[in-house]
């Protein structure tokens, strides 16, 4: 019979022509003859957001009616992703969608690539973020991500002359469909300033804080929808604005300059992200933005609890709040201001409430990351803050007495400040000792903190202490990045994998099955052709999908190794240009990556990768054999085509490095074998995965410490061993260079005199271990026997399945199903 779709919520392809021909006209103002790609784009975007304003709204509304208990995930970054294609993912509309543009002769692959993305975070943290924003939608979870709305997010990477240069991301310049402004709900978050004394009316003392300046906080907000539910969630991120747009008294005194400056004081809070990861700098923007957003999230949360009439005595009950990292455990002391200062109560329920409300993870051991604001910034910009970080901390150190008598040396430790060059205020402490959880993100992570970083913490209050491995989700990583493999494994076995990963175990039974295997290496080649596509159109670098796909994507980092890979990449190039017949198995090396731009040996790094690249690829000798590729502006949008065109993942830090990994788990996922060290969630993947279908090599974090103790000389391995002294050599005199010997030279120093991430050690075994992977590639079954059983294995590393023990062990908190309103 004649069924009438709704042209807002309707998803059949003849509504879906309709309504994006209607958005075109209506919201883009545009008729086809003159529409650009982009009008095309921002149509089909706010047809897609019609959809999701009607599971928004319903969600909102349920939460609102039951009064839900409700996740709120505070991070500094969340690095999203472009939302297109992942809302008809999770809206179950791609096929039909597909299908509709093309009945419009329009190509969905060219509309999607026209979604410029936001990219506010660095990399892991803020990606984590990201996932576990979808699988606590999927999962039907209440949650509202708290952030920052960055007007430039990570900045663009151009390659030039083999060099990285920034370029201002600016990502707001044609508009953005998926966030509406939420003018009404806008905050005000003092700064600077003093305190002073008066009593309450009950006679007892209170604080005042008169602040020296005032900002706005106004929310956009955009919608998080769930895989195949109705659930959409909230991902609220704040702009700092002047609160009123003139200073009237300046403008009348003929002051127009003056009058607009304060203005754009204000809206500098918010204008940049940091692109430093694990390099703490005691910048006071950037405590400035800190504060910022967490005040408007508490006062927020505040806002929402009396709006509902809930008493503020259950602010836990109705919030569990998780710091995602310490960017955000000023919120400790913000909300004890908030419940003592601006709403009456007394410390000991408001210091109960907060312990109660926050739960705090850690996401780096290295101590350059970790964050400490000197009193003398700390206490200009935030006088009450330090007051009630003081008396956190005397009432902390009395307990701590208590315990363990007194131990001054254990109470310097644990102290909130840090006194011993300089006065700081040590934001890890302040996160430990205000959560009633902390967690670490691998099981070697949160074993080293327990044994190191936060060892003192760890024996006053051990039951705090947990860990929950990182996963990422294979909504985005899987289906939408890799459709050919998402459609041979459903094929097999139903799509109940896509919610359960668990479930894609099942396709182990067809490891060994020649039809499937068959199946299973033509799609990894058309994704390899696919990236080679990319390589050349992006680089000018011609390379053969039939070699070896070789990859190492992620931040630049000394920790992370890459210029370990580049050794390799040297010692294969020598061992071809020595022997010209060499049979070796041809390989591809693909690098991607940012360096933070006050990181010069990244940058270093970054020019030494493209140097080897500019030899090794026009050397005749060489032909198929090797070829390296340096792809520029490393973001999520291009990085999605990448995971599903590797056979092999590199995943070669130090030990005891790097706290997880996530990148890892994205290779693994889709069928890339990975070499690796016994570092972060690469020991969880292998046991996963089993042994035998993992490259191990490398210094275990035992092996690491002891060295460094009986004294490390780099400078001895690459005397004895000919092939490292070649390579290094080589760097040193020029020969990557065209002649320069200055120009490396601080590299090589560093890596024959302190080579602080032990490269010298791991290159024999890391080459050892190369050489394996080169034999097993050629044993094409075996090969494809190791990939369909990397993925079929990988099911734990789903987000799903670490926001499931997040809500079990952390934040209590239970799914709450949304039906869409007749
Ligand atoms: C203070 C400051 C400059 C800063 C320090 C550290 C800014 C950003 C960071 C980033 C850190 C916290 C980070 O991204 N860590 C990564 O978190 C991932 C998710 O848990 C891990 O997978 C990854 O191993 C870890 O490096």
């Amino acid at each position: 019979g004649m069924q009438c779709e709704d042209d807002r919520t309707g998803i059949g392809v003849e509504t879906l022509k309709r309504a994006f021909l209607d958005n075109l006209f209506y919201v883009q103002g545009k008729f086809p003859a003159l529409a650009t790609k982009h009008d095309y784009y921002m149509a089909l975007a706010y047809t897609v957001r019609d959809r999701l304003l009607q599971r928004w709204v319903n969600t909102a509304a349920i939460y609102t009616q039951q009064g839900s208990r409700t996740v709120a995930y505070l991070s500094a970054e969340f690095l999203m992703g472009p939302h297109l294609g992942n809302n008809l993912i999770n809206l179950g509309i791609y096929n039909q969608v597909q299908q509709a543009m093309t009945e419009l002769k329009l190509d969905l692959k060219e509309l999607l690539a026209k979604e410029e993305e936001p990219g506010l975070g660095n990399g892991g943290l803020g990606r984590l973020a990201a996932c576990y924003l979808d699988s606590l939608a999927s999962l039907e979870i209440p949650t509202l991500g708290y952030g920052i709305r960055y007007e430039f997010g990570i900045f663009d990477q151009l390659i030039r002359n083999g060099w990285q240069v920034e370029k201002t991301d600016k990502w707001l310049r044609y508009g953005n469909p998926w966030e509406i402004a939420r003018p009404e709900w806008a905050v005000s978050v003092k700064f600077g300033g003093r305190t002073e004394a008066h009593k309450n009316a009950q006679g007892r003392y209170r604080v005042r804080w008169i602040p020296h300046k005032v900002v706005l906080g106004i929310p956009y907000d955009t919608p998080i929808l769930g895989y195949k539910v109705n659930t959409a969630n909230t991902l609220r991120l704040w702009k700092a604005e002047a609160p009123e747009s003139f200073d009237f008294e300046a403008f009348n005194r003929g002051n127009y300059y003056g009058a607009v400056d304060q203005k754009v004081t204000s809206e500098n809070l918010t204008k940049v992200l940091y692109p430093n990861d694990e390099t703490y700098e005691g910048k006071q923007l950037r405590l400035e933005q800190q504060y910022f957003f967490v005040s408007c999230a508490l006062q927020d949360m505040l806002r929402i609890m009396l709006r509902q009439k809930l008493p503020l005595e259950q602010f836990h009950e109705k919030f569990a709040v998780q710091l995602n990292d310490t960017h955000p455990a000023i919120a400790v002391a913000e909300l004890m201001r908030l419940l003592l200062d601006e709403h009456d109560m007394d410390w000991e329920p408001a210091w109960e409430i907060t312990q109660k409300t926050f739960g705090y993870t850690n996401h780096t051991l290295l101590p350059e990351a970790l964050e400490k604001w000197s009193l003398k910034l700390f206490s200009s910009l935030l006088p009450r803050h330090l007051e009630i970080i003081y008396e956190i901390n005397w009432r902390f150190l009395e307990q701590v007495r208590h315990k363990f008598g007194t131990d001054e040396g254990r109470i310097g430790r644990l102290s909130l400040i840090d006194e011993n060059d300089g006065k700081f205020v040590r934001m890890a402490h302040l996160a430990c000792v205000g959560s009633h959880k902390i967690n670490g993100v691998a099981a070697l992570h949160s074993e080293l903190l327990q044994k190191t970083t936060l060892l003192d913490f760890y024996e006053f209050f051990p039951e705090k202490f947990t860990n929950i491995t990182n996963g990422v989700t294979p909504r985005r990583w899987i289906v939408l990045s890799n459709p050919k493999l998402t459609n041979l494994i459903t094929s097999c076995i139903g799509d109940n994998w896509i919610k359960h990963l668990e479930d894609v175990q099942r396709i182990e039974t067809y490891a060994e099955d020649p039809g499937f295997q068959q199946e299973w290496q033509q799609i990894k080649r058309e994704n390899k052709v696919n990236v080679a596509e990319i390589l050349l159109d992006r680089t000018g670098v011609k390379v053969d999908p039939d070699s070896l796909f070789d990859i190492q994507v992620k931040r630049i980092h000394q920790y992370k190794r890459q210029h370990l890979n580049i050794l390799h990449a040297i010692t294969l190039y020598n061992q071809i240009k020595q022997n010209p017949n060499l049979d070796i198995t041809p390989r591809t090396l693909i690098f991607a990556g940012k360096a933070a731009p006050g990181y010069y040996i990244a940058k270093l790094i970054i020019k030494l990768i493209n140097s080897v690249a500019e030899v090794v690829n026009k050397d005749p000798d060489i032909g198929d054999r090797l070829k390296v590729v340096f792809l520029p502006d490393y973001n999520v949008k291009n990085s999605q085509p990448i995971y599903p065109a590797a056979d092999l993942s590199e995943q070669i830090s130090t030990a005891g490095k790097e706290a997880s990994g996530t990148g890892n788990m994205k290779f693994a996922m889709n069928g890339a074998l990975t070499i690796g060290t016994l570092d972060g969630t690469n020991i969880e993947i292998r046991n996963a995965v089993g042994a035998e279908n993992f490259f191990l090599f490398g210094l275990t974090t035992e092996d690491v410490g002891a060295l460094r103790l009986t004294g490390y000389r780099p400078r001895e391995y690459y005397k004895e061993n000919p092939q490292l002294k070649q390579a290094i050599d080589q760097i040193a005199s020029g020969y990557f260079s065209h002649g320069d010997r200055s120009l490396f030279k601080p590299l090589v120093d560093l890596l024959l005199d302190k080579d602080p991430f032990m490269l010298m050690a791991d290159y024999q075994p890391y080459i050892d271990c190369q050489q394996q992977v080169s034999q097993t590639y050629r044993d094409r079954d075996r090969w494809l026997q190791m990939s369909i059983l990397n993925t079929a294995r990988m099911g734990k590393f789903s987000s799903d399945r670490a926001i499931r023990e997040y809500c079990q062990q952390i934040w209590k908190v239970q799914p709450v199903p949304v039906q869409l309103a007749a």
